[in-house]
């Protein structure tokens, strides 16, 4: 039997749209991060618009969340950032750094989609500190530390040249981005060959940057999105140690094949835990919210043992 890398929480789905006080269609892809004595959960929910604002829960265990009452983040008001929001914020990552917890997350708007920054100390106020890309891009994880006295990201921009593939950008001051490089390109005839971005954001890792990802196969019935794993150098992480062969998660339970968009598995978020494992979250099906974990030294041996080329 196939190994399986995830194991899947079996109270799956943690998290439906009946679980939210106030009107949503969808409750998926979620960013999360330890906070105090906590797991903050930051969840995106279609309305019946089918425009997307960003909701808020709360869990002691990392699996049972409690929403709270009003949503956390919807599209500016504020001059400066209106424009680009006017149709949604999706997709939130979650990073702590330096002291305060930074969200990425995707504005649409019609002039395109583009990456928020905003931080937050306390999980009740955010501040929004400037879009950092140009239209289009989405999906960017920051890593939660500065690496020869930079900050460093995982973006993906699109492009009608190359399949969409994941880049590393720098910046002195999370403002501003540059020095970017291709890091990873969705492989030929392969589960990823369509397309590829960043998922939760990296995760340290005595073997490298753990990388979580997600990737795309277009099939006569549609796209269906997976999760892959690949591992970067610590001190040079646009320097890709190994992308695993595999795929690590694919749809299977009934709510991640069918749905709002079916055969759908999507990562925003995943959390370390000092036991050597990690908690992964995943939209199913962009309608709920599922759970698994896996032994973090497993998947980052994935990725040494089994490679494929990652350009
Ligand atoms: C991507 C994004 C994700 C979504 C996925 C599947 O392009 O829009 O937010 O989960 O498609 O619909």
């Amino acid at each position: 039997m196939k190994k399986e890398y995830i194991k899947r929480y079996e109270g799956n789905p943690i998290l439906t749209k009946d679980d939210v006080p106030y009107p949503v269609e969808t409750v998926h892809n979620a960013g999360v991060s330890r906070f105090e004595d906590r797991y903050i959960m930051l969840f995106r929910s279609h309305l019946a618009t089918g425009r997307s604002i960003i909701g808020l829960a709360e869990s002691s265990d990392g699996f049972n969340f409690k929403v709270a009452g009003e949503p956390f983040i919807t599209p500016a008001a504020e001059q400066q950032f209106a424009p680009y929001e006017e149709y949604g914020v999706e997709d939130p990552r979650i990073t702590h750094l330096e002291g305060d917890y930074y969200i990425t997350y995707s504005a649409y708007s019609r002039h395109g989609v583009r990456i928020g920054l905003a931080k937050t100390k306390d999980f009740k106020t955010i501040k929004r500190i400037a879009f950092i890309t140009q239209a289009d891009h989405r999906n960017v994880a920051l890593f939660p530390e500065k690496i020869n006295g930079r900050f460093l990201r995982l973006d993906r921009p699109h492009s009608h040249i190359i399949p969409w593939s994941i880049w590393i950008s720098c910046s002195p001051d999370l403002r501003h981005w540059g020095d970017s490089r291709i890091a990873i390109r969705p492989w030929q005839y392969h589960w990823d060959e369509m397309k590829i971005g960043p998922g939760a954001p990296p995760i340290k890792t005595d073997k490298g940057w753990l990388n979580i990802y997600h990737g795309c196969f277009q099939t006569m019935a549609g796209t269906v999105y997976r999760l892959g794993a690949a591992l970067h150098k610590i001190d040079e992480p646009e320097t890709v140690l190994g992308v695993a062969d595999r795929w690590i998660l694919e749809p299977q339970d009934e709510w991640e094949r069918i749905g709002y968009v079916p055969n759908v598995v999507f990562t925003c978020g995943a959390v370390p835990e000092d036991n050597g494992t990690v908690k992964i979250y995943w939209g199913a099906a962009d309608t709920v919210i599922c759970a698994g974990t896996a032994v973090i030294d497993e998947l980052a041996e994935l990725c040494l043992s089994d490679p494929r080329p990652a350009l």
